[in-house]
């Protein structure tokens, strides 16, 4: 797979330590050639005197928005560097919420195009014209998209063929799916307690059962321990949980308008 980056700050990709994605599972799976991450500077593209990829927002207001010139040239010349075709995608607050199913599918795809966003937004109509995924990774503020970005791609990463030393794991872990439970996004379970040498550490023991030898009855713990945690700690997982309404109505519970710091009403077209 290869996976493009276009960013203002093509460091924080590095293939490297101390990079993010320069250590541990990203790092191999990059040496060993599974992914190619290639991060372009998207000043680069900019085509005024001083490089500059940002602007003072129509309208006034703090922060400063990113051009649409540099970024629609540095994403058609990043596209056309190879010939199989990228999906997009843009990291924004603004996006979907990021989940294992979404990592699951763009990992079975062979080109990602990653959009990180800085400053205050991306002008509107770049978005229009490039059509990105929009993907948020939470509902909390990040300085800008790259964090958001390094995020999406170790989660993409680690599934592909051959990056974990053992593929195992990855069928074990929270969010995986639980083997017959059917491909619902319910059927994903939290990951059960892990534990290690000593048997006794600090006078608590590790359950009895992981040392019994029998394999049956540890993997039918581990599967009750994902269930009971799950239940616990995150119901909505479940399959019969009542879900949240996935659109909320804005009139019945009156919010912040967006793009105003906390506190400020002044939504233009309400007032009476
Ligand atoms: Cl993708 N970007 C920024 N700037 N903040 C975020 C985010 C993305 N996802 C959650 N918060």
């Amino acid at each position: 797979m290869r996976i493009d980056v276009l960013t203002t700050f093509p460091e924080m990709f590095a293939a490297e330590p101390p990079a993010a994605l320069g250590v541990s599972i990203p790092a191999r799976a990059r040496a060993a050639g599974i992914v190619e991450v290639v991060a372009t500077d998207i000043r680069a593209y900019a085509e005024n005197k001083h490089a500059k990829t940002d602007d003072r927002p129509f309208g006034g207001g703090p922060g400063m928005v990113m051009m649409c010139q540099p970024i629609w040239d540095a994403v058609r010349g990043v596209e056309a560097s190879d010939p199989r075709p990228a999906h997009r995608v843009l990291l924004t607050p603004q996006g979907r919420p990021l989940t294992q199913a979404m990592v699951e599918r763009l990992a079975g795809l062979p080109r990602l195009l990653v959009l990180a966003g800085h400053y205050e937004g991306i002008d509107e109509r770049v978005i229009e014209a490039l059509a990105p995924e929009e993907i948020s990774i939470g509902d909390y503020v990040l300085s800008g998209g790259e964090l958001a970005a390094m995020v999406l791609i170790d989660a993409v990463v680690r599934l592909l063929p051959g990056a974990l030393g053992d593929q195992e794991s990855a069928l074990a872990e929270s969010f995986s799916t639980v083997a017959g439970a059917g491909d619902s996004p319910h059927a994903r379970l939290l990951d059960c307690p892990h534990f290690t040498r000593p048997r006794v550490w600090q006078g608590r023991e590790a359950p009895e059962i992981l040392v019994s030898g029998d394999h049956a009855k540890v993997a039918r713990w581990r599967l009750e321990q994902r269930l009971a945690r799950t239940r616990d700690r995150r119901p909505d997982l479940l399959p019969n949980d009542p879900q949240p309404d996935p659109q909320p109505d804005p009139q019945a519970n009156p919010a912040e308008p967006a793009c105003q710091p906390p506190g400020r009403v002044d939504s233009p077209g309400t007032g009476s």
